[in-house]
């Protein structure tokens, strides 16, 4: 087959080429897959521990997707004060966490230097946490909410202390798709413009797709296309993170979900068309646990972190409300038959658990 032919090359496929990756069968794509992880990384399952932080639920954008804005379906609003965004994490500063990772709704009441503050004012009790903050699509709401540019954005986020930028907010770029999901967020083109910018001042950041809603193949084959030109241009991804759609209070009304052979399918595709982006991380809180396992075998080698609070993918039916325990993330790889490592947020080796 000329696509098995050329992958074994290391050719890049086109958009043509890549949408027919579907078509093949999936211990052929894990095989493919897997040989690109194991060059990259050997056996190598890599996590972090870290502490997520959501100061706000009230957003003035209404996703289709999301369960955790307060709405109709969750209608808690809450706002967390900046002393209690430090506190939290400086608790989970004590407990070993390296990473905080602040990710709001768009809460168009507290005003641009509340979220500002906030990374400020953790930065100065934390000096050494990585502070991983704001996805491009809060950065865009940020600049609507100042009437600041993107540059001074960013400019002013490094200053405050933001160290990467989550990858949040891509969710699907095809433009009919975007508009029938979530059409008041920042669009396609802008989400990467911003991500470009961020990677031309010296900084990292991940990408995501959302899949598994309404979108089909072909849309999933032309965001992962994208995110590669973005990088061959930058090299600023870190890691790419395919989130699986989860289903429960929330608008969209989708009726067939996923099967596990079609995630895994996504998964190793993500590996054969991003060999640009060093790692693939299958995010536990959407791919399910034991799923996020078997994607080690089908491209995937980072399964992020202990977490300690989710609230976003929980508040949908992800089972992350709390977390999960170091240990238990540390024997789970390595009964699967990986190498459990504890990786800061840039990926440099912290302890390999051997
Ligand atoms: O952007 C919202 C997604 C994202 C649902 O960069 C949903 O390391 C599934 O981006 N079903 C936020 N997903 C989470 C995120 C993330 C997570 C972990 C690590 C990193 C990283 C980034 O959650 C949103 C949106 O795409 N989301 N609702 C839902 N119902």
């Amino acid at each position: 087959m000329l696509i098995l032919k050329k992958l074994k090359n290391r050719e890049k496929l086109s958009l043509k080429e890549a949408a027919k990756l579907y078509d093949m069968d999936l211990f052929t794509l894990g095989e493919t897959a897997n040989t690109i992880r194991e060059k990259k990384f050997g056996k190598k399952t890599y996590f972090n521990i870290n502490r997520h932080i959501n100061p706000s639920n009230i957003c003035k954008d209404v996703c289709k997707f999301c369960a955790f804005s307060a709405h109709r379906k969750n209608p808690n609003p809450y706002t967390l004060s900046i002393e209690e965004c430090v506190e939290i994490a400086k608790n989970a500063y004590a407990k070993g966490a390296k990473e905080v990772h602040i990710v709001s709704a768009h809460n168009p009441y507290v005003g641009y230097e509340y979220y500002m503050n906030i990374v400020k004012a953790i930065r100065g009790e934390l000096p050494d946490i990585h502070i991983k903050a704001f996805t491009a699509a809060e950065v865009n709401f940020f600049s609507g909410l100042s009437g600041k540019s993107y540059e001074k954005v960013l400019d002013d986020m490094i200053e405050a202390g933001v160290d990467s930028m989550p990858g949040g907010g891509a969710e699907i770029f095809d433009e009919k798709i975007r508009a029938k999901i979530c059409k008041d967020k920042v669009g396609s083109e802008n989400w990467l413009k911003i991500h470009e910018l961020w990677h031309k001042r010296g900084k990292k950041s991940n990408a995501t797709m959302l899949f598994g809603h309404i979108e089909n193949r072909a849309h999933r084959i032309d965001h992962i296309l994208r995110i590669r030109d973005l990088q061959e241009k930058t090299g600023g991804f870190n890691a790419f993170i395919p989130l699986v759609y989860q289903r429960k209070n929330n608008y969209l009304n989708v009726k067939k979900f996923l099967s596990g052979v079609e995630i895994l399918k996504t998964m190793a595709i993500s590996r054969i068309l991003l060999e640009n982006i060093p790692n693939i991380k299958a995010y536990w809180v959407t791919t399910t646990l034991n799923l996020s396992l078997v994607a080690q075998n089908y491209g995937a080698n980072d399964i992020d972190g202990t977490i300690e609070k989710e609230s976003i993918n929980s508040a949908a039916g992800a089972n992350s409300a709390n977390g999960l325990k170091l240990d238990e993330l540390v024997h789970l790889i390595k009964d699967s038959g990986y190498i459990p490592v504890e990786r800061d947020s840039l990926y440099n080796e912290l302890k390999i658990y051997k």
